[in-house]
């Protein structure tokens, strides 16, 4: 659920990482952080402990303003990982306007991250915004295969690892098929490296700004807006 703040001129949106523990939520976050310009974010949050979390929030200088005038500011925040309990991931998720889906294309070896959990991880997410309202169908989601930098077959150095067994990659097809089967759009990438971050976060916000403008600019219905007022109220 989009926020305004009038003396800030910004309209706020909450973008979740969502996706199996280990699959590069936070790499995602952090990578983010370190890739954009000072002036235009906030401090990375980190909440340590069982259930750690990260969080920033951005406001890029290149998205178009909404109703003529107010900025957009993503703030971008992960579950926590290891799903102790899925009561703190529903907390994260409340007021969700947009989802980034880290999947780990891993399926063995090292971490020892498996298919299942990609679909364990995809079902909750449907369940959860289930719970909350949020009708996933026309919330902008974007998948993420991370870790394509993995080849299948070699051994992760056990002194890195802890793991000496061989990798095992999943196929990106069968994944689209078990978690993907409407078609959301898909980013490869390498966290670690950077790579596809900054495009996954496009497309959602791309996704998102549609409803943005039809909830602040009134461009439906009941208090519309004349394109290019500059002086019109906002739908709040
Ligand atoms: N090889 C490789 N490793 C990656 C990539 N992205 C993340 N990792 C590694 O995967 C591990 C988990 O990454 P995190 O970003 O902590 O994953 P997470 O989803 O936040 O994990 P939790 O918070 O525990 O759920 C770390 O060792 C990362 O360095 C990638 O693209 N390639
Ligand atoms: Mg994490």
């Amino acid at each position: 659920m989009s926020f305004i703040n009038t003396k800030a001129g910004e309209i706020g949106v909450k973008v979740v990482y969502f996706g199996p523990a280990l699959a590069g939520k936070s790499t995602n976050i952090r990578t983010l952080h370190r890739k954009t310009r000072p002036a235009l974010r906030g401090r990375l949050d980190e909440i340590a402990g069982v259930e750690p979390m990260l969080s920033f929030d951005f406001a890029p200088d290149t998205l178009p303003r909404i109703a003529d005038r107010y900025r957009v500011r993503l703030h971008l925040v992960t579950v926590p990982g290891p799903v102790l309990s899925p009561v703190s991931r529903k907390l994260v998720l409340k007021g969700v306007d947009a989802v980034v889906f880290v999947a780990d294309t891993q399926e063995e070896g090292g971490e020892l991250v498996r298919f299942e959990d990609n679909v364990e991880s995809m079902q909750q997410l449907l369940t959860l915004l289930d719970d909350l309202g949020v009708d996933s169908a026309v919330m902008p989601m974007v998948l993420q295969y991370n870790k394509r930098d993995l080849v299948e077959g070699t051994a992760l150095l056990p002194q890195e690892s802890g793991h000496s067994q061989p990798i095992v990659l999943s196929t990106l097809e069968a994944l689209d098929e078990a978690i993907n089967p409407n078609g959301l759009p898909t980013v490869e990438a390498v966290a670690t490296e950077g790579v596809g971050v900054m495009d996954t976060l496009r497309i959602v916000v791309k996704d998102l700004l549609e409803p943005l403008r039809a909830e602040y600019e009134g461009s439906g219905d009941r208090y519309p807006i004349a394109a290019g007022s500059s002086g019109g109220w906002p739908r709040v």
